[in-house]
């Protein structure tokens, strides 16, 4: 069993998405962060960070293991289960680069606008446009990406595009109407998003936690 702490935001949703794809048993534990559990004590032995998503496996090689950050969660799932991530060759480096380009990149940059544009009592002009700049050129090279391959990682569906599923659609919806220019003309990530959205994993992935 995996005990899963979470959140209804796009960093929360990629460890359900990818528990629902591999098909491992898990129990949620929301995190609220709107009322800051992530600072309870017992979260942060799990999570020092005081961020979710994070993990226990009751079940792993020598004892419980406790895991944060969305891209080791998702590496350690998928090398678990030998599911979304080659085990060798370039197609698992394509896969890794693109999950933490995911988390370097497209997480913190859209998470800053998201907060400038949309939640900022003072919407800062130059932030705004800093983000926004940085966003969109992100986005224009994931659809360069995307129009070279089927996936993020190539011809297969990846912990990569598990990363990126649902940062894309929040900055293709909720941003997209608070930053125009932050989206630009992504056809390809369009047809992309259709593609993983479609998934039934993913759809029950993107509804936990129920709140
Ligand atoms: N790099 C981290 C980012 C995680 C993150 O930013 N989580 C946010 C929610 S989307 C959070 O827990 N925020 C609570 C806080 O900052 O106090 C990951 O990929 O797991």
């Amino acid at each position: 069993m995996i005990t899963l702490y979470t959140w209804t935001t796009p960093n929360g949703r990629k460890a359900p998405i990818m528990l629902e794809e591999v098909g491992l048993p898990y129990e949620v534990r929301a995190i609220d962060i709107g009322k800051q559990q992530q600072f309870d004590p017992e979260f942060l032995k799990v999570s020092p960070n005081n961020k979710i998503p994070a993990i226990v496996d009751h079940d792993a090689d020598g004892g419980p293991l406790a895991i944060f950050e969305s891209g080791a969660i998702l590496v350690y799932l998928a090398e678990k289960t030998g599911r979304l991530l080659p085990a060798a060759g370039a197609a698992r480096y394509k896969a890794l680069e693109w999950t933490f380009w995911q988390v370097g990149g497209i997480g913190p940059m859209v998470g800053q606008l998201g907060f400038f544009a949309m939640r900022s009592k003072t919407k800062p002009a130059e932030a705004i446009e800093r983000f926004t700049e940085e966003t969109a050129r992100l986005f224009a090279v994931m659809d360069r990406r995307l129009a070279e391959a089927a996936y993020l990682a190539g011809d297969d569906y990846s912990i990569a595009d598990i990363a990126c599923y649902a940062w894309t659609l929040a900055a293709s919806t909720m941003i997209r109407q608070a930053a125009p220019a932050a989206w630009g003309d992504n056809v390809n990530i369009e047809r992309w998003l259709n593609a993983v959205g479609e998934r039934p994993a993913v759809q029950r992935g993107m509804a936990v936690p129920t709140v």
